[in-house]
């Protein structure tokens, strides 16, 4: 089986039990999220090795962070409770039609007490890739070094490292974030970015510019993911691109590390760069038709059930 490593915050999410604006809505569901646990937890419910390095608070929020994470088959033995930090809360705003925004109780985020010195090579034993995210970034300019360590480690060992810039601007502004994006960009292998992401960072959107791009940063798979509208990649000089799955959503947050989980998938088990496309349209896809920022992740079998059976529907 191959094994992923990820890095983040996690948090109890206070999912609403209404939709609409958040002041009006008097329950919520406790719930779990974190961009990279998310990913995780897909990576591991593909039937990848999952492993998250992380801190948690030690209080009762997170050892139901820990055990829902290990309940899931996440490799946990990097994760480390701490004292005097509470673990972060995210109250999740759903309009509709399964949009959301979020709004964070996070200021002393327990992975703030996660330092570069953490990071050892063991923890790369029996990993094929390393993922990252701009949400571990944006929560401290330290986790620049931490992740810039964790690059490192990957590079002397030939592990390919996936990114994903995952904006968070109320947690940073895009200036910050760009800068630190520009000095990452050039260490990392696939970029899985949101299109209204890669607008942003890059300025334009066209597919001559996003090439330039690339070559530029010498990334070799830029993939980029635009919800409804499906997903393209340019890669090699060529660009492939993938409709997405007609699905009614009810809960659009994870859907973008579903994908991502799903395009790793893919990558390391060797699909076609088409067959690796529309894999991640589906993960994408079902993530969206549950409540929940991981709750929808599928199962290996159910992708490809998902998947096969939108074939036939199309034919
Ligand atoms: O990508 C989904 C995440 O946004 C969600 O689970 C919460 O990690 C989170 C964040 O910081 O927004």
């Amino acid at each position: 089986r191959f094994g992923v490593l990820t890095l983040g915050d996690a948090m109890i999410t206070l999912n609403p039990a209404q939709t609409g604006p958040l002041r009006f809505v008097s329950q919520f569901e406790r719930k779990v999220g974190g961009a990279e646990l998310n990913f995780a937890i897909g990576c591991a419910r593909l039937g990848m090795r999952a492993k998250w390095l992380s801190r948690l608070g030690k209080d009762e929020f997170g050892r139901v962070i820990y055990n829902f994470a290990r309940g899931e088959g996440v490799d946990m033995c990097d994760v480390a409770y701490v004292e005097g930090y509470p673990t972060s809360l995210n109250f999740k705003e759903i309009r509709e039609d399964g949009s959301g925004k979020t709004f964070y109780y996070r200021y002393q985020s327990p992975i703030l007490t996660l330092e570069p010195e953490d990071i050892t090579e063991r923890m790369f034993e029996n990993i094929d890739l390393v993922h990252l995210t701009g949400v571990f970034l944006a929560i401290n300019p330290k986790n620049v070094r931490i992740a810039k360590r964790v690059i490192e480690i990957s590079k002397q060992k030939d592990i390919p490292v996936s990114f994903d810039p995952n904006i968070r601007l109320k947690l940073w502004t895009i200036e910050e974030a760009r800068a630190v994006y520009a000095e990452l960009f050039p260490y990392i292998d696939i970029l899985l970015t949101g299109l209204d992401e890669i607008r942003l960072i890059n300025g334009v959107d066209s597919e001559e510019s996003l090439e330039k791009f690339a070559n530029l940063n010498n990334i070799d798979q830029l993939v980029i993911k635009d919800g409804a509208n499906g997903s393209k990649l340019y890669t090699n000089g060529r660009w492939y691109k993938k409709e997405a799955f007609p699905v009614i959503p009810v809960d659009t947050v994870g859907a973008g590390d579903g994908f991502d989980a799903g395009y790793i998938y893919g990558y390391l088990h060797g699909l076609s760069i088409e067959e690796r496309l529309a894999f991640a349209n589906g993960v994408g896809a079902l993530v969206t038709t549950v409540l929940g920022d991981n709750e929808g992740l599928p199962y290996l079998e159910e992708v490809w059930n998902f998947i096969q059976d939108e074939v036939v529907i199309e034919r």
